[in-house]
């Protein structure tokens, strides 16, 4: 068989890094590397079906730090990295900004200089994942292109905008074949509950408030997680280096009408009378700085590789659902924090 090609998978514990670890670990011709700090937002219970494959390694880490990550560099050799290890909640960038400074900023420069000092550039690729945040905010009109100026308003998508920048300034400085995407709101199994669409799933199905910032007439474009993986792997196989690649998908909704939407669907599926979950909502204090509204424009994405959207929002809604009632101990671990002991348990006597 032919050598695999090795590919350093950085966050991939965490919602999107699990889907994009196990749509690379499923293809033989890769050899995965999955390199995550576990932190509150990565969780091993995600990749239990790739754990043991002959073709996958987890390594627990810092993106941080140095040392580790040229030793990591050093040990294999890889053709790319994808790099998702982030600090990824825009609630939590606005209590404690400097942690995602440090994780998002210098953990992406410790990776960039590892590449830049380890590797030969030739037929390699550092792919980031990134963020349409990056662009700011809409108005009522208009959708973000690979050539809106960016324009963060967080402290998450400044760090994001800033690393973004590090990684061009080394293709630009240093010559690193580089590629970044940015993609819009992802949604679907695997997500933490702190986010929008989890959070009310695990409210609606224990019968909590459902705390709606300001009005709920904030626009988000939501995208389903493996359409995310999907265009990732498509993106690092077949994108051009030096190229910037939006994603998103032309899924515009109100959070007032994504979360009665939500409602309606979730008392079907738990078998509640019709309006009981709307009872639920509750309008809270709006977040500090909220953008207005997000929307991408992925034509380029489109008509270069061919990538558009499996499944529709309503299944891929039903499909997260489902997905959450019938992995009821995976929350109930998530939300009493059960999960963090995984590691401990799975890996006190392996050498992984
Ligand atoms: P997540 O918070 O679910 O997971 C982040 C992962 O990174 C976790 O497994 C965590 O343990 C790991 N991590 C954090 N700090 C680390 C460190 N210092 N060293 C090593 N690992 C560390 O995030 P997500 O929602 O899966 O997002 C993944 C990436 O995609 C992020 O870069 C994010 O900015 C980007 N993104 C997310 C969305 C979205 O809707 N969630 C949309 C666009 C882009
Ligand atoms: O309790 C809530 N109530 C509420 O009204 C929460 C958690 C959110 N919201 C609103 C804020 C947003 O308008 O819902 C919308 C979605 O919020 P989040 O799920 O926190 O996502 P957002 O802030 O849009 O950022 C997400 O998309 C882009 C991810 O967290 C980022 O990592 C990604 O880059």
């Amino acid at each position: 068989m032919k050598e695999r090609r090795k590919v350093l998978v950085t966050g991939g514990a965490g919602f999107i890094g699990s889907h994009v670890v196990r749509q690379f670990v499923r293809d033989e011709k890769y050899y995965v590397v999955n390199l995550d700090k576990l932190t509150y937002a990565g969780n091993l219970e995600n990749l239990k079906d790739v754990e043991g494959k002959a073709n996958y390694k987890f390594v627990k880490g810092d993106i941080c730090d140095p040392d580790l990550v040229q030793k990591i560099f050093a040990d294999h050799d890889f053709d790319g990295v994808i790099h998702l290890a982030a600090e990824s909640h825009v609630d939590r960038s606005i209590s404690e900004p400097l942690e995602f400074v440090k994780t998002n900023v210098l953990g992406t420069m410790t990776l960039l200089e590892a590449a830049k000092n380890l590797w030969s550039q030739e037929g390699r690729r550092f792919y980031h994942v990134s963020t349409d945040e990056v662009y700011g905010s809409l108005g009522e009109d208009g959708l973000f292109t690979e050539k809106t100026s960016y324009d963060p308003k967080s402290p998450y998508s400044a760090s994001k905008a800033s690393s973004d920048h590090f990684v061009r300034a080394y293709g630009n400085t240093y010559g690193l074949p580089f590629i970044i995407s940015n993609c819009s709101n992802n949604y679907g199994p695997n997500h933490f509950p702190e986010k929008l669409i989890p959070l009310l799933i695990n409210n609606i199905k224990n019968e909590r408030p459902l705390p709606i910032y300001g009005k709920g007439e904030n626009v988000r474009d939501w995208l389903f997680v493996e359409d995310h993986a999907t265009a990732i792997k498509l993106i690092y196989e077949k994108g051009r280096i030096g190229g910037t690649y939006n994603i998103g998908g032309l899924n515009e909704w109100r959070n007032i009408d994504l979360v009665e939407f939500l409602c309606d669907l979730m008392d079907i599926k738990l078998g509640r009378e019709k309006g009981a979950s709307r009872t639920l909502i509750t309008f809270v204090k709006d977040r500090a700085g909220h953008d207005m509204r997000y929307a991408i424009d992925a034509t380029k994405l489109n008509k270069e590789l061919g990538w558009s959207p499996s499944l529709k929002f309503e299944e891929g809604l039903e499909k997260t659902v489902d997905w959450y009632l019938e992995n009821e101990e995976w929350l109930k671990d998530v939300t009493s924090g059960e999960y963090m002991n995984y590691y401990e348990k799975h890996y006190s006597h392996s050498d992984k």
